[in-house]
Formats: C-alpha cells, sequence, structure tokens
C-alpha cells in the first residue's frame, strides 16, 4: 500500500470549490430514473446520458466520478474510453464495488451490504481500468426497532473490510455508512443513530488497520425522517450534523462528502453551504451527490438529443452552486442565475 498516493487522492477528492459526483445507480434505479422521463433503460442511452454528463462545463467542479461497473467499461459515441473522457476533465474515475444488500436473517429487517467475496480480485482490474477510489454503501434505518446492535456491527465491519482491501490495491475507500432520512424518525434518532453507526465504523477501521489518510467518508446529514412530519430549519441541521460529525470522525480523515439521500437539489446544496459557513472545522467538507446533483439535469434531457445542451446547463448550474456550498459562499439567490 502507498499511503502518500492514497492520501494525495483522498485529497484531491476533497478539493475546495469540487465535490463527487455519484453516477453509480445501478441497474435498477437507472431504469427508475429513465422511467421518469419515459426513456428505455438500454445499454447507449445510459451511455449517452452519462457521456452528457461527463463532457459538460459542470466537470468543473467535479473532483470525482462514482460510475457503475458497466460504465467503467464503456466508451463514448466517439470511441474515447468514458474513464479517459472523465479524466480529462481533470477528475478522478471512481468505482462502485458494493453488489447490494440483502436482509440479515433473524433481524427485524436489517440490511447487510454484499460484495467481499472475489473483491480482492476484482480490486486490480479496476485499477488496471483507471480507477483511483472505490465506494461501498451499507444501509441502517433509524427508525425505532430496526436498527440493532447486530446491524450496525455486521456493516462496519464489511465496511470495514473493504476498506482494507481496497487500500492495499491503492484505491482510495469511501466509506459510506448511510442512517435513511425517509423514515418517521425525528431528528434526535437520526443523530443518535448516526452517531453509534461512526463510531462503530472507525472501531472497525482501525481493527482493520485503516489508515484514516487515505479514506473519504461518505456520510447522511442530521435531519429529521421524510415521514415524521418534522422540519428542521438549514442553521439547525448544519450545527447537528457538524457537532455528530466533530464527536466521531478522527481528524485524520482528509475529508468527508455527503449523501443527498433524497433531500432537494436546493436543500443539499444550502445544508452543505450552511456547514461550511461555521468554519474551524478540522476535515474538508463537500459533496458526493447522484440524486441531488443530477435530477434537475436527467429531467432537462428527457432522453431527447436537442436537449442536450440545455441538460448540460442545467448541470453544471446544479455543480456549481454546489462547488459553491464548499467554501460556505452559495445564497439562494443564486439560482435565479439559471433562469438568466
Ligand atoms: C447514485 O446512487 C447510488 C447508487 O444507488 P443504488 O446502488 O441503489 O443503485 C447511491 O449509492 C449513491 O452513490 C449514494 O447513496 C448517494 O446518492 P444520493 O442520491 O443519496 O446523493
Amino acid at each position: 500500500m502507498d499511503l502518500d498516493a492514497l492520501n494525495k487522492i483522498a485529497n484531491k477528492m476533497v478539493e475546495t470549490g469540487k465535490g463527487i459526483l455519484a453516477a453509480d445507480e445501478s441497474s435498477g434505479t437507472i431504469k427508475k430514473r429513465f422511467d421518469q422521463i419515459n426513456t428505455e433503460s438500454t445499454e447507449t442511452n445510459r451511455r449517452d446520458y452519462r457521456e452528457m454528463l461527463f463532457r459538460s462545463d459542470g466537470m468543473k467542479h467535479v473532483s470525482g466520478v462514482i460510475l457503475f461497473d458497466e460504465t467503467i467499461w464503456q466508451k463514448a459515441a466517439d470511441g474515447t474510453p468514458l474513464v479517459k473522457v472523465i479524466e480529462n476533465a481533470g477528475a478522478v474515475p471512481g468505482i462502485k464495488v458494493d453488489e447490494g444488500t440483502e436482509a440479515i436473517t433473524g433481524t427485524s429487517g436489517e440490511l447487510i451490504t454484499k460484495g467481499l467475496d472475489g473483491l480482492s480480485a476484482r480490486l486490480p482490474k479496476y485499477y488496471e481500468a483507471g480507477a483511483r477510489f472505490a465506494k461501498w454503501r451499507a444501509v441502517i434505518d433509524p427508525v425505532a426497532g430496526r436498527h440493532s446492535h447486530t446491524g450496525i456491527l455486521a456493516n462496519a465491519h464489511a465496511l470495514a473490510r473493504y476498506a482494507n482491501l481496497c487500500q492495499a490495491n491503492n484505491i482510495v475507500p469511501i466509506v459510506e455508512p448511510e442512517v435513511l432520512m425517509d423514515g418517521d424518525n425525528d431528528i434526535d434518532a437520526c443523530y443518535a443513530v448516526t452517531q453509534w453507526v461512526l463510531k462503530e465504523t472507525f472501531q472497525q477501521l482501525y481493527y482493520m488497520n485503516v489508515p484514516l489518510e487515505g479514506i473519504v467518508l461518505k456520510p447522511n446529514m442530521i435531519i429529521p425522517g421524510k415521514k415524521s412530519g418534522k422540519k428542521a430549519g438549514i442553521a439547525q441541521i448544519a450545527e447537528r450534523t457538524v457537532k455528530c460529525l466533530k464527536s466521531c470522525v478522527p481528524t485524520a480523515v482528509p475529508g468527508i462528502a455527503f449523501l443527498s439521500g433524497g433531500q432537494s437539489d436546493e436543500e443539499a446544496t444550502a445544508h452543505l453551504s450552511a456547514m461550511n459557513a461555521l468554519g474551524n472545522l478540522p476535515w474538508k467538507l463537500t459533496f458526493s451527490y447522484g440524486r441531488a446533483l443530477q435530477h434537475p439535469a436527467i429531467m432537462a434531457w428527457a432522453g431527447k438529443p436537442e436537449n442536450v445542451k440545455r441538460a448540460q446547463t442545467v448541470f453544471t448550474h446544479r455543480a456549481k452552486m454546489n462547488g459553491l456550498a464548499t467554501k460556505g459562499a452559495y445564497k439562494s439567490e443564486m439560482e435565479r442565475e439559471l433562469a438568466a
């Protein structure tokens, strides 16, 4: 393991002014997104959609792109490998290596992320293809009665095993323990469960000899569940999220790149900006958004070649707003720039 090289990549991934584009929707998820725009999810359409994003000016604000297995091997319409298109835009290509989730038998529906079997053989191939970081997502439900020590420990252990294997192959692991944001739990439950999950995750990373200088953390923000009917303000979410992270995340971690988890695109930007505006942070705080970066762009595209330019403009605007949020410099009035 070359920790110096891993640390350099991790720092590049969380560079101020930029963030990560999560374009790693698995076949089922991208189909759902394409269904929303009445577009068939064919290999060519998936390629065209992603190529459109990777060739947009928005890439100026993107430090890395998380790819699904299919995409890392795909070529753009002109024959250039998509990995090259990403590198030419100045971003680091990355790969989702988990294989989804399954229920942990004997629990109340807790999930464990699959993909450790065969991972040590897959990673060198991804490195060869150009991936310099990877992603593994664990899923925890904070609703009362739906999480336990069993599920939290099993997921933290799997994240640490994955991170250890990535680093051995000189690939920076994005460690993503996602506490869901769509249940009927309040903000305090989100805080308590996230804290538990993060503490267990860092304990397992320590046991598995994972140097924290060579990882990027991808957590949820501290937000009341969508079905709780409760709302929290931007300042409260920012303050609670930073407080929780400060109590759990060692300062050796170069940076934290949040998932958006179903927040609206503008909310996700506002929350990130408010956190960075607090100042005095021991790590970089940036974005690793899927839905919150892509939603307006995919709607503008609607699967039609004549909409490509407009969709690229929409994507660029969103990426720029999030880039500003990494500096704490985003203001909601800036959203009007797009209309202009
Ligand atoms: C882009 O969505 C990713 C893939 O999801 P599936 O494996 O379920 O198809 C997802 O893992 C994503 O990278 C993160 O959860 C962050 O995405 P959001 O949309 O929450 O920002």
